[in-house]
């Protein structure tokens, strides 16, 4: 009998309050799943004739993505507010106001891979909020550093729906088994391998790269010989590392001077898993992603990834 969400509810000294948060985004996982698989016969790919706060063309499916997952912590009851790369403000579950977790979420990353049936992924994180029960929850409560977070994870869509998480006590990855319609543990206790792997980076962005990447990354390359994988979408890209090793990368370059990737929702939540998973990650030589403290909700930064021999092969 195969171990299910439930599980979460005895690890560690968060696991009976996180629980029911991360059952909430498997229930996301689930709904959003069904409709990446029906989105071509719905009109629901394609761009929703908006902008996030970033300046990005929404796709349709963002949207619809982001409203998911807001319903599914809504319908937690333990959740009272949501920063969403895709709302500019924080979102305030009101009949909750008064609910200790805040959640940071990417509802549909790597969405601009959904029209060549990419994988794509939902990444979150949970912090407890830092202002009184009884007042309204700031976004204050969200600029809290990766030191602060309390769980964190992903949903991967891929030929199989996965939800790869952690509550401090290990990471865990769990498969939809749609045989029984729900989750079931089958990577239990995931540990970066310490060699081998991939390296993982856009490199057409080599000549823009600042901080002197492409020389490190050179270096890196002819004394270890990794090979190369880029697959574009986060969630895949950091999975494939989990599992195989090596290191994910996502420099700061001439046209995104502080890095292109988000702290709060995509570098905090991966971070937090990859030193829970025996890895490291940076955001500069010496500079550990968790160790950040934000300033912004949408605050990007420069990443780096992977297991202790290749970012320090990397970074030094
Ligand atoms: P590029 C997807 O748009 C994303 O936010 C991440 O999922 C991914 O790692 C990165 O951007 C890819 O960016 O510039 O290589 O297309």
């Amino acid at each position: 009998m195969p171990a299910t969400l439930n599980r979460i509810a005895k690890e560690g000294v968060n696991g009976s309050a996180m629980m029911p948060i991360i059952q909430g985004v498997g229930r996301a996982g689930i709904e959003i799943s069904a409709l990446l698989r029906g989105a071509v016969f719905r009109d629901a790919l394609g761009v929703a004739g908006s902008e996030n706060i970033q300046g990005e063309q929404q796709q349709k499916i963002d949207v619809l993505s982001d409203d998911i997952f807001l319903d599914e912590m809504r319908s937690t009851g333990y959740v009272c507010a949501v920063g969403s790369e895709e709302q500019e403000e924080l979102l305030v579950i009101d009949e909750y106001a008064d609910a200790d977790w805040l959640v940071l979420v990417d509802p549909l990353d790597g969405s601009s891979n959904l029209d060549i049936d990419g994988p794509v992924g939902t990444i979150f994180s949970v912090v407890k909020r830092k202002t009184a029960n009884s007042e309204s929850p700031h976004v204050s409560d969200t600029l809290q550093s990766g030191r602060e977070v309390v769980a964190a994870g992903y949903v991967l869509y891929g030929p199989s729906l996965m939800l790869v998480c952690s509550v401090g006590e290990g990471v865990h990855g769990y498969t939809f088994n749609p045989a029984v319609a729900r989750f079931e543990l089958s990577h239990p206790d995931m540990r970066i391998p310490t060699s081998g792997g991939y390296y993982s980076v856009n490199e057409a962005n080599a000549d823009k790269w600042l901080d002197g990447v492409g020389d490190k990354l050179e270096s890196m390359k002819s004394t270890t010989g990794l090979g190369m994988r880029y697959v574009g979408s986060m969630v895949a890209d950091m999975h494939r590392t989990l599992l195989k090793g090596g290191i994910f990368l996502y420099p700061a370059d001439e046209k995104n001077r502080s890095g292109k990737l988000r702290l709060l929702y995509e570098a905090i939540p991966m971070g937090f898993l990859m030193e829970k998973a025996g890895g490291k990650a940076y955001m500069s030589a010496g500079v550990a992603v968790l160790d950040v403290e934000p300033n912004d909700l949408h605050q990007r930064v420069p990443v780096y990834l992977g297991s202790a021999s290749a970012t320090d092969s990397l970074l030094g």
